[in-house]
């Protein structure tokens, strides 16, 4: 059976029932579904959420089923790729780029997801549980609908999230940030005078998911990435408003088509953003369905933008690309992370095993330059636990100078969605929090091994004693 949504919902069900929770009771699409997840969030809890009753935004209850928080954690996503919560970042990225697979053509007839076809009059985005996630954003959204468009020059595909506003039951306004590839077809397009063949699609495995995801040179093809990280070629099916040659994932739950018009552009947002922050209103252009398809009894992907269930996959994406980068030039680099708290774009944290003299200042300027979004680098050694954010403040706080370890390079190419950038450029910089090479430096304190081993918390407040005494936010 080829992996879709459901083949995983129903296997991970299997082996970790408590992870996911269904919800029976109605609620409605505007916000009370993230307010439930942030409240989740705080109490550090991300399970799958699949909602059976949404009230949509005409006030009807969906016939669809919606799941969120599919992404939103990461030992769930390295279970899915079988790698482990520390080198999923590092895995995911050698194995999409290096275990390419081309896809497969499908029948329309074979293709489940092509069970249900609508067109014309029956288009009616607002039958779907989309949500309107935050307190300012205009509208329901596609969070998680891969936007596919075709290089014209070369043919090669690109499917990746963009976000789009579903204005009307037939119309989306969709955002394509600058350095976007799905940006520089449709300039080409633009300029040739003609308009953009698109088709989003929504639910799928996880790993497809987050494959499409991947860092790719330009052109390069995402359905080749998602068939290597699945492990299988992904099966396409052609379009039906589209043109043959536009294909489409034949196992997602839905497929939206249409027509992105390069004349005209629409006021669109404001949306709660990826920086946990308010972005701002963007004339962007418009996009006329012609199609929706979908399965009898489809799931609604849904992505909780400025929260884990987004930031986390955004975050080990990039990992991979530091990882190689730095490594090359910098061969004692252990791990890399990119926390939550930076909202796992702007904040790198790279730890090193006995770094050379100059090892991590050189490793912080190559860092800086591999993504528009990376901001801020932070280097330490290997007895600092990179993973634990009260470990990475501590090494900060006493492993560096700042009239020595800081670095700032400002003017760089910075993201439009961050509230601090003004224009398109930022500051960026990194603090070297190793400890100085070939000098005696303190040790941490530390607890002889044999020691460590004997005491055992149990030998001496039984277990459910222990349960008793509150925690603390510390
Ligand atoms: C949940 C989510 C939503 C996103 N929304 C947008 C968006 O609305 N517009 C955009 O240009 N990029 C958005 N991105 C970022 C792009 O998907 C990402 O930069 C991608 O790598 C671009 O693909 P490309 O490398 O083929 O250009 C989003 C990312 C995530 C994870
Ligand atoms: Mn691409």
């Amino acid at each position: 059976m080829p992996k879709d949504l459901r083949s995983y919902l129903a296997e991970y069900e299997k082996s970790q029932s408590d992870q996911v929770i269904h919800v029976e009771k109605e609620i409605g699409c505007i916000q009370e579904i993230t307010a439930l997840a942030m409240k989740l969030e705080a109490l550090q809890k991300y399970p799958v959420l699949v909602f059976h009753n949404v009230r949509t935004i005409s006030g009807r209850r969906s016939p669809f089923r919606l799941v969120t928080n599919l992404l939103a954690s990461r030992t769930r996503c390295a279970q899915a790729m079988g790698s482990t919560y520390q080198d999923v970042g590092i895995d995911y990225y050698r194995q999409a780029r290096q275990e390419k697979r081309p896809p497969v053509t499908i029948a329309g007839s074979q293709a489940p997801v092509k069970e249900v076809v609508k067109k014309g009059p029956e288009i009616d985005l607002h039958q779907f549980p989309a949500l309107v996630h935050h307190y300012m954003d205009p509208g329901p959204y596609f969070t998680a609908g891969f936007f596919t468009t075709y290089d014209p020059d070369s043919g090669i595909d690109n499917s990746a999230l963009h976000r789009g506003w579903m204005v009307e039951k037939d119309r989306i306004r969709c955002y394509l940030t600058p350095f976007s590839h799905a940006r520089s077809t449709f300039d080409k397009i633009e300029a040739a005078g003609q308009d953009m063949r698109v088709a989003y699609w929504v639910g799928h495995h996880p790993v497809a998911c987050l494959a499409a995801q991947t860092r790719l040179g330009f052109p390069e093809s995402h359905f080749e990435a998602m068939g290597g990280l699945l492990g299988e070629p992904l099966r396409l099916t052609p379009s039906e408003t589209l043109g043959e040659d536009f294909l489409v994932p034949a196992d997602a739950e839905v497929i939206v088509e249409g027509i992105l018009r390069t004349k005209g552009r629409y006021p669109e947002g404001p949306f709660g953003e990826y920086t946990g922050n308010i972005g701002p209103q963007i004339p962007n252009p418009q996009l006329e369905v012609t199609a929706i398809t979908h399965r009898k009894d489809a799931y609604w992907h849904d992505i909780l933008v400025g929260h884990a269930d987004n930031q986390v996959m955004g975050g080990f994406a990039l990992e991979g690309v530091v990882y190689e980068a730095v490594k090359q030039r910098c061969p004692n680099l252990q791990a890399v992370y990119l926390p939550l708290s930076g909202t796992c774009r702007f904040h790198v944290y790279l730890q090193f095993h006995n770094p050379r003299p100059g090892e991590a200042r050189e490793a912080i300027l190559t860092a800086l330059g591999l993504d528009y979004r990376i901001k801020h680098i932070f280097t330490f050694d290997s007895d600092i636990d990179i993973f634990d954010e009260r470990d990475v403040l501590l090494g900060v706080a006493t492993r560096s100078q700042w009239h020595k370890d800081v670095i700032v390079c400002a003017d760089l190419r910075g993201s439009e969605l961050d509230p601090s950038v003004t224009g398109a450029l930022t500051a960026k910089g990194g603090i070297d929090c190793t400890k100085p090479a070939g000098e005696g430096y303190a040790e941490r304190n530390k607890i002889d091994e044999s020691i460590w081993e004997e005491v055992q918390v149990e030998d001496f407040i039984p277990q459910e004693r222990l349960a008793r005494i509150a925690t603390e936010r510390m």
